[in-house]
């Protein structure tokens, strides 16, 4: 009996030991952050990030690299969501592995929140500079005031070097060159050490004494005067005085080193400039849209009219940053993350040339593995079943054209 228990004993010892350095070694890489967990409708009708371009893949400490591309503001705004009056253009970073040298949004530097219009499509770019090495996957992403975050797509970055160079130099309106990563750091330490040692010796001068129940006693017996000496009244004066006088010599040199400061710079940047979209010449109609549960495609009936002069194609379908193209028509070359691209994932049951001035009506399969794993498949879940997308039709010259679709979207179970 005996033995079998040391048997056993040993053997969960054995396991637990497996199973932990199973665990160690097994840490797997997630892909997405935060925005798989989020309901499929309110990505699919919030905001549309599209033609979005990472400079790099690689950078230096020290380096920058820009993310630049478009959002389109869905005029079908989910009504949880409060409207899109005040937002900031954000990065979606594990900290600042990079630091934001600076952000626009259609050509306005935007450090502050700003206003965006339903139904507007405007143009960004975020300039990032470096400064932790590792692999970080860099999303796009606008926090809605009363909304919460909108995540962009992700794309995996490498940042290679030392973070021990990073180096953050900005120069002052006094014309001043200061390093931000380390500026202003010892005076920091200095003051706050030198209060909390302030505070330490007052503690200290108190307690050198017993401190509890010998004075707790005195209080009882009605001798409380006698635990305050003249000599304590006098140190109590003393620290009073001098904490006055630091304060107050603190302020005054401090003034005096740094004459010229303005209170913090804030308030809402209205009036962001949206870009003109060119005249709609393809009208499209969504005759109806469904989704097999469980499944990896949505299928739409769209009538595809051309009232343009040239003939058109449906290249691409992108929602919720999950791009379906057809590769006969387009072939992405921006680079984009693979696990949002599906090169292949767009299939249309006729997408030879629409001549101008006629009218089709096609099936449209947009099938691919990210509509399960980025969760799209979940709007099942959803108490809104509806989608919208973006519809890339190009003409023979290969000049594009974006068209906003937006229906409901059946389940289908069998
Ligand atoms: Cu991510």
């Amino acid at each position: 009996m005996k033995l079998i228990k040391d048997k056993v004993a040993k053997l969960s010892f054995v396991a637990l030991l497996v199973t932990v350095t199973a665990a160690m070694f097994y840490a797997p890489t997630a892909s997405a952050h935060g925005e798989k967990s989020q309901a499929a409708f309110m990505r699919m009708r919030t905001i549309h990030w599209f033609d979005l371009n990472w400079s790099k893949d690689t950078v230096p400490v020290n380096d920058t690299m820009t993310i630049s591309g478009k959002f389109h503001v869905f005029a079908g705004w989910p009504e949880t969501v409060d409207k899109p009056e005040i937002s900031f253009l954000n990065i979606g970073i594990p900290g600042p592995v990079f630091i934001r040298q600076g952000s626009w949004i259609g050509g306005q530097l935007v450090p502050r929140s700003v206003s965006l219009e339903l139904g507007e499509t405007y143009e960004f770019k975020v300039l990032l500079k470096a400064r932790r090495p590792g692999d970080w996957h860099v999303h796009t992403m606008m926090n809605v005031k009363g909304g919460g975050p909108i995540i962009g797509p992700g794309k995996w970055v490498t940042v290679t070097g030392t973070m021990g160079s990073f180096v953050n130099p900005v120069t002052t309106l006094l014309g001043d060159t200061i390093n931000l990563e380390t500026y202003n750091l010892s005076n920091t330490y200095f003051w706050h050490a030198f209060w909390y040692a302030l505070g330490l010796a007052w503690l200290g001068y108190w307690a050198r004494k017993p401190v509890f129940v010998p004075r707790h006693i005195a209080v009882e017996a009605g001798k409380a005067d006698s635990l305050i000496t003249a000599t304590d009244k006098k140190v109590a004066m003393g620290f009073a005085i001098g904490t006055i006088a630091v304060v107050a010599f603190g302020m005054s040199s401090t003034n005096a080193a740094y004459p010229v400061t303005t209170p913090l710079q804030a308030g809402l940047l209205r009036g962001m400039k949206p870009i003109e979209m060119p005249a709609k010449t393809v009208n499209v109609k969504v005759e109806d849209a469904t989704y097999r549960v469980p499944g990896r495609a949505m299928q739409m009936t769209l009538t595809i009219t051309n009232n343009g002069d040239s003939s058109v194609r449906l290249g691409e379908f992108n929602t919720a940053g999950v791009r379906f193209l057809d590769p006969k028509v387009h072939v992405d070359e921006t680079g984009y993350p693979d696990d949002l691209l599906a090169e292949e994932g767009l299939t249309v049951s006729d997408n030879s040339p629409i001549a101008p001035g006629t009218s089709r009506t096609v099936q449209v399969t947009a099938s691919d593995a990210a509509w399960e794993v980025y969760r799209l498949a979940d709007l099942i879940y959803d108490p809104d079943s509806r989608f919208a997308g973006l519809l890339f039709f190009f003409d023979e010259a290969g000049n594009r054209q974006m068209i906003m679709v937006d229906a409901p979207l059946i389940p289908s179970f069998i």
